[in-house]
């Protein structure tokens, strides 16, 4: 973690106590402050250096929080955070994790009832002692309990795109440390999972105890676990970073196993044994000749071990790439032959999910268009959102900005490297009403329409209305989720697949490492289907198009090959699906 995202998160805690408290607009200058100086291109500590001066040149920040700002790079604290944590002992990130619970409801929560913890909230509201609360009732006990176990489980994942840039980073230093020969990550950052758990670092050396040191000797690590002679655990960037160290000799079979899934390798084992083989995290071993009696990790004759490609060809089957170890059939595909020709990053061509300042983007058109041919993309759609039921703080194009936009974006489209298309993202009502007048939609080249509020429940019969509507073309973000914020609407993937494919509706994999929208095991089953996807990053501004990875490799997990995909399509043929 950077010092300022350090001091950053500070001032994040700093305002969610002053909320908890009831404390009115302090909270929204020291948020506003603490995203400034977490975007703040240069380093913040040296400008603490130089004085509280200094530090209130950046926007935002007044003198209350600068010399708050000075005072920790001074003496590592803010006295006053310390004294606020001490009136309210509580565990903020945990209890605000559940939805409908905000700083607010964490002060309440204290006041009345003295909760701290996750677990004293569920106790309390299993022992219906939060609907006696002043401003809490029956409803509210209902609804906390019900997220409580969607909120244990998001404390105790990070996002990919959290985890996975810290993962690279983890990596190119354990790589450049002298005994390394070999290094990979592993585990479910390598399969891409929307969350992680843990970041896996595997290392192929002679001399375990010298890499050992190095890794636990990383200037980001925050805390040691365990360290022995041929493993580690450290807190790092508050994850959990897991490094192994095996010999060269042994890497692919190590790197086979702690890739996982668990139930992927459970598979593989089973095969294995079918050919009188054993893997293992050491190698595949003929077992054929081996005794019951001398069964040891290493028994056997050893027949491949030292790349992950021999692992699986010694088993008859072809490499899985790692996106499709999650036991969903891919043994057998790879046993037959028969594993897809995935999507690769190159074969996206363009965005068709963008805002621009026109809504709530922080860019004008020109300038996306800019962004995405310097970002190597063929075209780009401008997608902003349409006024209307679910858009919040009014932001969002009516119908009359949307004639003025179009003759914009045909003006950029005209100067333009690439092909820029008009369009909107119109929200879907609950009654599966699309929020823009037919004749504007018909004008538009893309229309994507997502669900933006009213999210729980059921949500099949709303998206099919939509994605029947004849002037959409993208369903976008269909579930609505929020990884560890909120699930997000359930959707019978293989019904709303079917319709959309009917209508020549695509459905979108949003790439945003907040939603990852629809997910893999839903694209592998809309395109079952017969469904076209479309990933897009829905970029408010050009520096999220490089997260179309996140999507691609989303894609990957929903075995997608290019010709599934409409944006891995030339701008010709796009038109013609967006035409029909
Ligand atoms: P995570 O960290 O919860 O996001 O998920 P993973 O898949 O990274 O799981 P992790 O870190 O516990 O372990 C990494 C891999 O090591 C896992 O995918 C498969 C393998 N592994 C770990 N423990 C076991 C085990 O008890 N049995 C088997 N078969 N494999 C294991
Ligand atoms: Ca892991
Ligand atoms: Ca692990
Ligand atoms: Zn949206």
């Amino acid at each position: 973690m950077s010092r300022n995202d350090e001091i950053a998160d500070r001032l994040e805690v700093f305002a969610d106590l002053l909320e908890a408290k009831g404390v009115e607009y302090k909270p929204r200058a020291y948020r506003r402050a603490a995203e400034n100086v977490r975007d703040y291109p240069g380093d913040v500590e040296g400008l603490a250096a130089e004085g509280e001066d200094a530090v209130g040149e950046i926007d935002g920040v007044g003198d209350a929080i600068s010399s708050k700002v000075v005072e920790y790079f001074e003496t590592g604290e803010i006295a006053e955070l310390g004294e606020l944590r001490e009136e309210l002992p509580v565990d903020m990130a945990a209890l605000t994790a559940v939805e409908g619970v905000g700083p607010k409801t964490v002060g309440s929560l204290y006041e009345a009832l003295g909760i701290t913890t996750l677990d004293e909230l569920e106790a309390a509201a299993e022992a219906g002692e939060l609907q006696e609360i002043k401003g809490f009732g029956a409803k509210t006990e209902q609804n906390i309990l019900e997220n409580i176990d969607f909120a244990r489980e998001a404390n105790a994942r990070t996002l990919l795109g959290t985890a996975h840039p810290y993962g690279e980073q983890a990596k190119r230093y354990v790589a450049d440390i002298d005994a390394v020969e070999t290094c990979a990550l592993g585990g479910s950052l390598r399969r891409w999972r929307p969350t992680i758990g843990d970041v896996d670092v595997l290392v192929g050396s002679e001399d375990g105890e010298a890499v050992v040191d190095a890794f636990t000797d990383w200037p980001e690590v925050e805390g040691v676990i365990e360290a022995g002679e041929t493993k580690a655990s450290v807190r790092a960037g508050g994850l959990r970073v897991d490094l192994r160290v095996v010999v060269p000799g042994e890497f692919g079979a190590a790197l086979q196993y702690f890739t996982g899934s668990k139930d992927h390798n459970v598979v593989v084992r089973n095969r294995a044994i079918e050919r009188d083989l054993k893997v293992n995290e050491y190698g595949v071993f003929d077992v054929s000749d081996v005794a019951d009696s001398e069964d040891h990790q290493r028994a056997g004759e050893r027949v491949a071990g030292e790349t992950e490609e021999g692992v699986y060809e010694a088993l008859d089957m072809e490499w899985v790439p790692p996106e499709l170890r999650e036991n969903r059939g891919e043994v057998e595909a790879a046993a037959d032959g028969d594993l897809p020709d995935l999507l690769v990053e190159g074969d996206v061509r363009g965005d068709l999910h963008t805002h621009s300042e026109w809504s709530d983007g922080g860019n004008t058109v020109a300038e996306m268009a800019a962004g995405a041919a310097d970002f190597g993309h063929d075209y780009i759609a401008i997608t902003d959102h349409a006024t209307g039921p679910g858009m919040v703080g009014g932001v969002g194009v009516d119908d009359a900005d949307l004639r003025e936009q179009i003759a914009e974006v045909e003006a950029v489209a005209g100067e333009a490297d690439i092909d820029v298309f008009s369009g909107v993202e119109a929200n879907i009502a609950a009654d599966g009403e699309v929020s823009v007048a037919d004749d504007v939609l018909a004008d538009l080249d893309v229309v994507v329409a997502s669900p933006h509020a009213a999210l729980d429940g059921d949500g099949t019969d709303r998206l099919v209305a939509a994605a029947e509507h004849p002037e959409v073309d993208i369903i976008g973000h269909p579930t609505g989720r929020y990884l560890n914020r909120r699930p997000g609407l359930d959707v019978d993937v293989e019904r709303l697949a079917t319709a959309a494919a009917e209508a020549g509706t695509a459905l979108e994999i949003n790439a945003s490492p907040a939603r990852l929208d629809l997910d893999g095991y839903a694209v592998k089953a809309a395109i079952e289907a017969g469904a076209t996807v479309a990933i897009n990053t829905d970029a408010h501004s050009p520096g999220s198009f490089p997260q179309v990875t996140y999507g691609v490799h989303t894609a990957r997990r929903g075995w997608a090959e290019a010709g599934d995909v409409l944006n891995a399509r030339s701008a010709a043929e796009l038109r013609e699906f967006l035409d029909d």
